[in-house]
């Protein structure tokens, strides 16, 4: 089908791509993407006509592009866009679909791009009136979807598992690739399955959720981020993995938030960083199962990369431990001195308490073989570490901190800028929303340099900061058994797609 495209329509190609996308099966066809997607990038000077003043057509290849990291201006929509207004013009108010595509395009916005920031705010203000007035019940559903989350932000399997559906009551389709989606969804849903296998038998052998009454048992919520964060097949390794990490943070993180003692938490810490089974002793009972969890864990981790690249990582993940260890300490100091940290000061240590790094390191070592250069260059992409992190915090703390506050808590970042601005708690999370907003163009603007093996973490990163967007998007969905994330697991991780054969 790809071949049979003829090259000089652009838009149908454009077009099959994003459909590709959409119904969560363009991993298959990433060569071929790359090759298009590259001759589109190459002649998109020539035989313009198709896209000229046809805002549907220049966004939709605008956010193709970008989104394969292909470098292109926003001035592409210089067409659409009054200087001297600055606005976008209003006889665009006719066409849907290409309000639509900006309004998703406009969320690859990097800082300082003006033009892209003004789509944002436009197409929202138009797509949300239009869906008031709309008798269409299909396109109110599209519309209602892109706002309250637009696609660059979505967790890709969910949309995949949404966008089936929509596909099947749209006219014009691909029968085929409906029905080759449906089945290569319960494929790798049945994979997923066998991740899932694996990682709830370890969690009921090593006992902790049993053990530990106080802290939170959420092994399926541990593992839904997994997937979240990584559903390809070949990603077996990494969500078995992870999976533990996971559910060693949410147990530990409830030790220093919710049960240990300031004195017993120094103890913990310490033991982190001496990173040796010596350091048991001193500590009490609870802790002792908890430490040797930990231990075990991640020194097995290390062993089997040991094992089967031959590389050493294990001062690498133990370091991320630590310096997860030594924010969640300095947290609990807070919170029994009854400091209040300024905004600037709390998130300079919760982009760390909120363990985005501790997964992205794992993350790292379990895509794809480290070696001990690729290991050093994980020091460049600091960075990308911090803003993804930080957007997992700010949706964790949305979600999370009316919980908190009233169990008792540090302050997090809502109630931080209330202290500092005497805002409301509703101006706080409306500006807590901002930064999320700040953040991701700070994500997006960061460059994969000609190498797979960053690509591929890259892609965990953004990922991290999708699944928070998700699970943080009507309160707590990860600590308290959401309802909410209960119907999401189900129909990820569960429910097969019925299928009937186009044969049929
Ligand atoms: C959130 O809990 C929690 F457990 C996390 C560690 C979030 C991300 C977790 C994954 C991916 P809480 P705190 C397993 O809201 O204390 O208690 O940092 O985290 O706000
Ligand atoms: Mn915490
Ligand atoms: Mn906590
Ligand atoms: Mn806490
Ligand atoms: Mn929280």
């Amino acid at each position: 089908m790809m071949n049979n495209i003829i090259s000089d329509d652009p838009l149908k190609q454009l077009e099959l791509i994003d459909t590709l996308q959409r119904l969560g099966i363009s991993y298959h066809f990433e060569n071929e993407i790359k090759d298009m997607l590259k001759k589109v990038y190459e002649k998109r000077y020539e035989n313009d006509d198709w896209k000229n003043n046809n805002l549907y057509a220049t966004s939709l290849e605008f956010r193709l592009l970008r989104q394969h990291g292909f470098n292109l201006s926003q001035e592409v929509f210089n067409n659409f866009f009054s200087d001297e207004m600055k606005s976008f013009n209003i006889h665009l108010y006719d066409d849907l679909n290409g309000m639509l595509c900006l309004y998703e395009a406009s969320f690859l916005c990097i800082e300082g791009e003006n033009i892209l920031e003004t789509a944002k705010h436009f197409t929202i203000e138009y797509l949300e009136k239009y869906m008031r007035s709309t008798k269409d019940e299909n396109e109110a559903t599209i519309i209602r979807h892109a706002l309250e989350l637009p696609l660059h932000r979505r967790m890709p399997r969910l949309e995949a598992r949404w966008f089936i559906d929509i596909y099947e009551r749209k006219v014009d389709i691909n029968p085929i690739l409906l029905e080759f989606a449906k089945i290569d969804f319960n494929r790798v849903q049945s994979i997923h399955q066998q991740d899932l296998k694996y990682a709830s038998s370890w969690w009921s052998s090593i006992g902790l959720g049993e053990k530990l009454s106080f802290a939170r048992d959420r092994l399926m919520e541990n593992f839904f981020w997994t997937v979240g964060v990584g559903f390809e097949p070949e990603l077996s390794y990494f969500r078995r993995m992870v999976t533990k990490v996971n559910a060693l943070i949410t147990i530990i993180d409830d030790v220093y938030d919710v049960y240990g003692t300031l004195d017993e938490l120094q103890l913990f810490t310490n033991a982190v960083e001496r990173w040796d089974v010596g350091a048991v002793d001193q500590l009490p009972d609870y802790m002792k199962i908890c430490f040797l969890a930990l231990h075990n864990s991640i020194n097995e981790m290390g062993f089997e990369a040991l094992r089967d690249k031959g590389i050493n990582v294990i001062p690498y993940l133990k370091k991320a431990w630590v310096d997860l260890c030594k924010t969640y300490m300095l947290e609990a100091k807070w919170y029994h001195t009854n400091y209040k940290p300024t905004l600037e000061e709390y998130l300079d240590n919760a982009w760390v308490s909120i363990s985005g790094p501790v997964i992205l390191v794992h993350a790292y070592v379990s895509v794809t073989s480290p070696t001990l250069e690729n290991m050093e260059n994980l020091k460049q992409y600091v960075d990308m570490i911090r803003w993804s992190s930080t957007i997992l915090r700010l949706c964790d703390d949305l979600g999370t901190s009316s919980d908190e506050s009233e169990r008792g808590d540090v302050p997090k970042s809502i109630q931080c800028y209330m202290n500092d601005t005497g805002a409301s708690e509703n101006n706080a999370r409306e500006h807590i929303r901002h930064l999320i907003d700040e953040t991701w163009k700070k994500l997006n603007k960061v460059e994969v340099k000609n190498s797979i093996f960053l690509q591929v973490f890259i892609d965990r990163a953004k990922n991290l900061a999708r699944m928070a967007q998700c699970m943080y998007q009507y309160g707590d969905g990860h600590g308290i058994g959401h309802q909410k994330t209960k119907g999401l697991v189900m129909s990820l991780l569960i429910q097969p797609i019925s299928v009937h054969l186009c044969s049929e």
